[in-house]
């Protein structure tokens, strides 16, 4: 019998971002935002190089194992694209059949979540909310809030992506920001 005792990884205390070896960042900057804002003219104005929202993934086993798990710290920061808010891009899973767990650690926003036949619901992030995504279901982050919004997410390693059909087909509904007030806007396909 032997006791670890370094902690190979975890939530920094104070910021609750994910953290230790293997962790790998990414970010996600306006540049690499193409299509994803209602108003892509404004999105091209933009300062190309700022970041929008990282992602800090702990992959503890290889991508596909069947049983397997990934866990993952989202930051988004506040900002809007004209008078649409920071969000993430949003996905359905390539394996149809995983869903996911989203819980919120600073900041508010919103889960937006949306089934293959285009109806959505919404579900308010806050400190200590937790989301659960079905499989089938389309999952998208909004910053709604006055700071950066953080949550972690934890899913399996053989989910997969699939970010086309939303790239092709966008999610049903959008959130702006109009005079002051987080406004969900219906979207024509
Ligand atoms: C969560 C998880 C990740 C995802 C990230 C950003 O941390 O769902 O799998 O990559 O959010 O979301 P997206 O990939 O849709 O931009
Ligand atoms: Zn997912």
């Amino acid at each position: 019998m032997s006791i670890d005792n370094a902690i190979k990884y975890k939530f920094n205390t104070g910021d609750n971002v994910l953290y230790g070896t293997n962790v790998i960042c990414t970010s996600k900057k306006i540049g690499d935002l193409k299509q994803v804002f209602q108003n892509e003219e404004a999105r091209s104005r933009m300062e190309q190089e700022s970041i929008v929202y990282s992602v800090s993934l702990l992959q503890p086993i290889e991508a596909g194992t069947l049983g397997g798990l990934f866990i993952g710290t989202t930051i988004i920061e506040q900002g809007q694209v004209d008078q649409e808010y920071y969000m993430t891009k949003g996905h359905f899973h390539k394996n149809t059949s995983s869903s996911e767990f989203y819980w919120g650690t600073k900041g508010t926003g919103m889960v937006l979540m949306m089934k293959t036949d285009r109806t959505y619901h919404i579900e308010l992030m806050s400190p200590g909310s937790i989301h659960f995504i079905p499989p089938e279901t389309a999952h998208r982050v909004i910053n709604t809030g006055n700071e950066k919004l953080i949550f972690n997410a934890c899913w399996p390693a053989d989910a997969g992506y699939d970010y086309e059909t939303i790239y092709n087909e966008g999610f049903s509904c959008r959130i702006f920001n109009q005079h002051g007030i987080p406004t969900i806007i219906d979207i024509e396909k």
